[in-house]
């Protein structure tokens, strides 16, 4: 952990108020200390780690020049953010960031009066930023609103919405496009390329030792910028510069600017400041700038465990078990290699849902259409349409975006359209925005869907093979981040019939009917149950939609008391569907539904959060104890 000694201006930094009195060398110094403290820190604790080394410059100029918390600073995605907490009073808690109990991986306006608005998804920065402006508008006010977006997140399409109506309403609103030519895997965006490309026209390259000027070699911001300008004022820039597009969009275009020089950054925020209407600020950043392992790494340490600070090694032992994403992985090139129709679609996330082995051995047939999940899905309804098989691999999350995609464009028209959910159920330390913790209430709903989650890497394995063999129409299989079981694999691949459960051990007291990541659970509490002298029968449910229904009415013609367990909201999900089944068909049957409260839960590791939740094997097991003692139960908890 940091060394208060090794420091000489950052621990006098307690808001960015003390920041406004610093200039020249100072500056420098401070963004040279916050980078020492982010790698003191996180390579402790683990974190996002790579972005935020990049912007360091960017958050300090950024807070030198406008007055937050009253001017507001939008960030998006908000992984880049340590620096600006660093600067915004949470110094100290940074040691506690992702923690149980400690600050926010992102945005979060309940933390912090500088963090103006939350954030987690991508691309909605420009959105909320323009809202913000239009609200001081409205109230009459005079705030300054800064959106802070990233070229990865340029990827997705809100960003466009938004500057399309930001260059309608004509607003004084300032984009910076955090440009480092990352996402968090290499980035897809196209446009770029066109920067590249105008960057290099010798049109362009004739004014480029005025624009290097002021970008990078001198420390003075003055009149040449104000020569430039005119000619963009002139009509001109559009040629020379690559700014041409959020011109059309009715932005006006400063940069390509240093995003490393804090010098320049501080003068040209301060000339911008002055400027009315929209007004977009191209700086180029480095991702990982700074520390060397991460400048050297292949995704610049876009999010690391705890690491040895020289070297930047990662100091987390590898588990022997294989992760359900690598698991996916692996099995989709198995099925790919023997199906010439199937392909892979990720939304910016290669690395994240094991597609990175697709693109790897099938490159041709591997899409990253970059962080754009809703077009991930009508670009899979489309290949559905020509007999392609997609399989859409995208976090649980994100999929959220895509939800009436989902509807009108694969359902509707009963496309064969795969989705595998990772990181389904609690993720852990990256919290509420990242918990995929609602797909089966959200899907659950939509007719044509089959759903199902895998209680083990195994069943995993059969149960993509079985959606990628459906052909009749949508169908989705949910699982969770992080190891798998470590149950054995078996060659090749077996079908699994549609809609059947599996009982897994018979008992006569209670009936344990379980899904996905809570099935392992759910054995464990019955092998406890066990030694309390209660016999619980558990049933590996494996269909969320459509329900074993003979199995449900054997069940409760056996048992009087029905558990349901899993790792979803109990608003909507699985035991929504069990309790609506029985009442419909006016079976009468006790039933306790064991899952996630109607509220948004905060971060912590998976261990922590589920035994705080009581979902875990000691949890479950009281609150069978208390069921069976006929104890008042509400939302799972006893009342
Ligand atoms: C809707 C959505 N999809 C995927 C992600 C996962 N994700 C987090 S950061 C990131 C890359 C962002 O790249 P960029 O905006 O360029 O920021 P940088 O890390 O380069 O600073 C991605 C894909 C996300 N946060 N939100």
């Amino acid at each position: 952990m940091p060394n208060k000694n090794d420091y000489k201006l950052l621990y006098d930094i307690n808001s960015p108020e003390d920041i406004k009195k610093l200039e020249g060398q100072d500056l420098k110094l401070l963004c040279t200390e916050i980078r020492q403290y982010m790698v003191d820190v996180i390579s402790k604790i683990g974190g996002h780690f790579g972005g935020g080394l990049g912007a360091v410059e960017l958050t300090v100029a950024l807070h030198k020049v406008f007055n937050t918390p009253y001017d507001q600073i939008v960030w998006d995605t908000g992984h880049q953010a340590y620096p600006h907490k660093i600067i915004t009073g949470r110094r100290e808690a940074l040691k506690t960031i992702r923690q149980f109990k400690g600050i926010s991986g992102f945005l979060k306006r309940s933390e912090s009066p500088y963090d103006a608005f939350g954030a987690g998804h991508a691309s909605t920065s420009i959105s909320a930023a323009l809202g913000i402006a239009v609200a001081s508008d409205l109230l009459k006010e005079n705030r300054k609103v800064v959106a802070v977006i990233g070229d990865g997140a340029m990827t997705g399409g809100m960003a466009y919405e938004a500057m399309n109506n930001s260059g309608l309403l004509k607003k004084n609103l300032i984009v910076v496009l955090n440009d480092n030519q990352m996402s968090i895997a290499p980035n897809v965006w196209q446009i770029s390329k066109y920067f590249n490309e105008m960057i290099s026209h010798p049109e362009y390259n004739r004014f480029k030792g005025a624009i290097w000027d002021l970008t990078g070699k001198l420390d003075y911001f003055g009149d040449r910028l104000r020569k430039v300008a005119a000619r963009i004022e002139q009509g001109l820039k559009a040629v020379l510069t690559p700014g041409m597009l959020f011109e059309a969009l009715g932005f006006r275009y400063f940069g390509p600017i240093n995003g490393h020089n804090i010098t320049q950054l501080v003068r040209l925020f301060e000339h911008v400041k002055e400027l009315n209407g929209p007004i977009l600020v191209h700086v180029l950043t480095e991702k990982g700038k700074g520390y060397k392992p991460a400048e050297n790494h292949l995704q610049r340490l876009h999010a690391a465990t705890p690491f040895d600070k020289l070297t930047g090694v990662s100091l987390k032992k590898g588990s022997s078990l294989p992760s359900y994403t690598s698991v996916f992985g692996n099995a989709l090139v198995e099925i790919a290699k023997s199906n010439d129709k199937v392909v892979g679609i990720t939304a910016a996330m290669p690395d994240g849902t094991g597609l990175d082995k697709l693109q790897a051995e099938l490159p041709e047939r591997y899409f990253d259409v970059g962080i754009a999940e809703e077009h991930a899905v009508t670009f899979a309804a489309g290949l559905a349409t020509q007999g392609i098989i997609p399989v859409v691999a995208i976090y649980s999350t994100f999929l959220q975006r895509a939800f009436d995609q989902i509807i009108h464009d694969v359902a509707l028209q009963n496309l064969h359209v795969v989705f595998a959910l990772d990181r389904a159920g609690l993720v852990g330390a990256d919290g509420p925005t990242h918990h995929g913790t609602f797909d089966l209430s959200y899907l659950r709903m939509i007719p044509n869907i089959v759903l199902m989650a895998p209680k083990d890497e195994a069943e995993l394995r059969d149960m993509l093979y079985t959606a990628v063999n459906y052909k009749k129409g949508p169908i989705v299989l949910r699982y969770p981040r992080g190891n798998a079981l470590g149950v054995e694999l078996k060659e090749g691949f077996n079908e699994i019939e549609v809609g059947k459960a599996e009982r897994l051990n018979s008992g006569n007291d209670i009936a344990l009917l379980a899904v996905g990541s809570m099935v392992d659970y759910a054995s464990k509490a019955a092998s406890l149950l066990a030694q309390n002298g209660i016999e619980a029968e558990v049933i590996n449910m494996r269909f969320i939609k459509p329900l074993d229904e003979d199995m449900l009415i054997e069940t409760a013609q056996k048992f009087d008391k029905i558990v349901t367990l899993e790792e979803n909201s109990l608003t909507g999900g699985f035991s929504s569907g069990v309790v609506e089944f029985y009442n419909d068909n006016h079976i009468k049957v006790d039933v306790l539904r064991i899952g996630l409260p109607d509220k948004f839960i905060e971060h912590g590791t998976q261990a922590e959060l589920h035994h705080m939740l009581g979902i875990d094997p000691e949890g479950i097991v009281q609150k069978v104890i208390d069921f069976l003692k006929n104890k008042n139960y509400k939302n799972g908890v006893v009342a």
